[in-house]
């Protein structure tokens, strides 16, 4: 297949696509090709976008429901329609292997036609009144202006997570994309273009966090901010929309584990562990980055473990041979070196991988070995904090409930998952772990959209993204009370 060039980016900003002086370039982590230039916008442009939201919001906000989801189904088939050429292009610009990129296109598909649907039900509830001849009900509103900030690791999943709940239920969104992953909201954003979307419902603005970041979250008239992101900048984020009382939805990240017990299939375990911890270089929310295992089957575990990843290919994502792509950058890969330095000096003992890759065509890319640390112990910092790379760290425990306890033990809660083949032990796990997503006999990630995505403590504030809990956070619920009966009835008091 020829390569694929990406197109001139510019931002998107009341249905017209506007040119931005500065730029910085977007490097193909699998390469380090420069792809294309990424506009570094200003607070004025975030501005404009913010002013065109409110304005289009309002009609669009009048547009019936099912019809705002007519575009959501038309994005969806255009997004179905181009599904090799934006995986193709993810995988330039993000550098995960090809199959995954197809997946996570295809979870974006998923997502419009799931939230299309919402179009005929965004359901409300009717309720009985307390006085006679009075009709009571409730009702999901839109709450206005949404600012949406996404990440490079999911560039066009999570950005459906977010943008189409928003826009089905009557938002309109001022978007700023990961400036490492431009293309992928840059493509979308055509696509809802095509689809017919009216100007100013969904406006894209690239730039820095610094800059067009800062800009929208303290925007007052951004009503709404829905970010995913690391755990530093949404604590940020959380400080200045609470001093705004701006509703705010946090998804930060994971320290997930997948159990290993001594009645567990091993092959199998090994094979979630595989998928779940190197799949995407560990470059997920859900990566699985703690193995905790019941010390009777560690040896086999392990061996088996190093025996699988040995076969792991490393490469440019674009080859379809290739399992475990680039890291995204330099910066990425320093902090994983950091962590291998911390684990060393921590007394963990590395079983295989710990060091870049940087042989032959893997040069200029920022490769990174799959990476095994045994006998690591809960409290370790590499136990504890989030690495976000190809490194897994094995935990040997003695029972099951220490199992659930060291799970449990880190300060994230996105997912966990267990491999057992006891009954009782499942039940008691679905219960006791304490993440937002629990698996059973598979690995941590590959969470599906109709089902709420996010987590437990410092993995966010209590939002959900995708499912249909994510409409919580882009709409109001309004109370609605009808008295039909001629007079004036007083709650509370006119009741006999
Ligand atoms: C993320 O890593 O932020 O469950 C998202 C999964 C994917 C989404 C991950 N469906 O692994």
């Amino acid at each position: 297949m020829a390569k694929l060039q990406a197109e001139k980016l510019r931002n998107f900003i009341n249905g017209e696509w506007q040119d931005v002086a500065r730029t910085t370039a977007v490097l193909n982590p699998a390469t380090g090709e420069e792809i294309v230039q990424v506009p570094l916008s200003s607070g004025e442009q975030v501005d404009k976008a913010v002013f065109a939201a409110k304005n289009a919001q309002k009609e669009w906000a009048l547009v019936p429901a099912p019809q705002r989801a007519e575009v959501l189904y038309r994005v969806g088939y255009l997004m179905k329609e181009r599904k090799e050429r934006l995986s193709q292009l993810l995988t330039s610009e993000n550098g995960k292997v090809i199959e995954e990129a197809r997946g996570e296109v295809q979870e974006g598909i998923d997502m419009a036609f799931y939230m299309a649907g919402e179009g005929r039900r965004l359901f409300g509830q009717t309720t009985p009144a307390e006085l006679k001849d009075k009709f009571a009900m409730s009702q999901r509103v839109p709450v206005g202006v949404i600012g949406i900030i996404t990440p490079w690791n999911f560039p066009i999943a999570i950005a459906t997570w977010k943008s189409f709940p928003a826009i089905v239920s009557g938002n309109a969104v001022v978007w700023k994309p990961a400036t490492e992953t431009p293309i992928m909201a840059f493509e979308l954003a055509k696509i809802f273009e095509e689809a017919g979307l009216p100007k100013g419902v969904l406006n894209v603005v690239f730039g820095s966090g610094n800059e067009v970041g800062n800009a929208l979250v303290n925007h007052e008239k951004v009503q709404v901010i829905s970010f995913t992101g690391s755990n530093d900048v949404g604590r940020e984020i959380a400080a200045v929309c609470g001093r705004q009382l701006k509703k705010v939805s946090l998804e930060m990240g994971g320290k997930n584990a997948v159990i290993v017990m001594d009645d567990a299939d091993i092959d199998l375990a090994v094979e979630g562990i595989l998928w779940s911890a190197f799949g995407t270089s560990g470059q997920r929310c859900t990566a699985c980055s703690r193995v905790i295992t019941h010390e009777q089957v560690k040896a086999t575990l392990e061996t088996r473990l190093l025996a699988k990843m040995e076969e792991l290919t490393i490469g440019n994502g674009l080859d379809e041979t290739i399992k475990v792509g680039p890291i995204i950058n330099d910066r990425g890969l320093a902090k994983i070196e950091e962590y291998i330095q911390i684990g060393k000096e921590e007394g963990a003992k590395l079983l295989a991988g710990g060091h870049a890759l940087k042989e032959g065509a893997k040069q200029n890319g920022n490769y990174f070995a799959p990476t095994l640390f045994t006998d690591v112990s809960s409290t370790m910092r590499i136990a504890q904090e989030e690495i976000f790379g190809p490194v897994v760290s094995l935990i040997p425990v003695k029972s099951f409930e220490e199992a659930i306890e060291v799970n449990n033990s880190v300060s994230f809660g996105l997912s966990s998952s267990i491999f057992t083949n006891d009954v009782n032990r499942v039940f008691r796990a679905q219960r006791d772990l304490d993440t937002g997503i629990v698996y059973v006999n598979a690995g941590t990630t590959g969470a599906e959209i109709h089902l709420p995505f996010g987590g437990t403590k410092g993995t966010g504030n209590g939002h959900r993204d995708s499912g249909v809990q994510a409409l919580d956070v882009f709409t109001e619920w309004k109370a609605i009370y009808v008295d039909y009966s001629g007079k004036l009835q007083r709650a509370q008091i006119d009741i006999d």
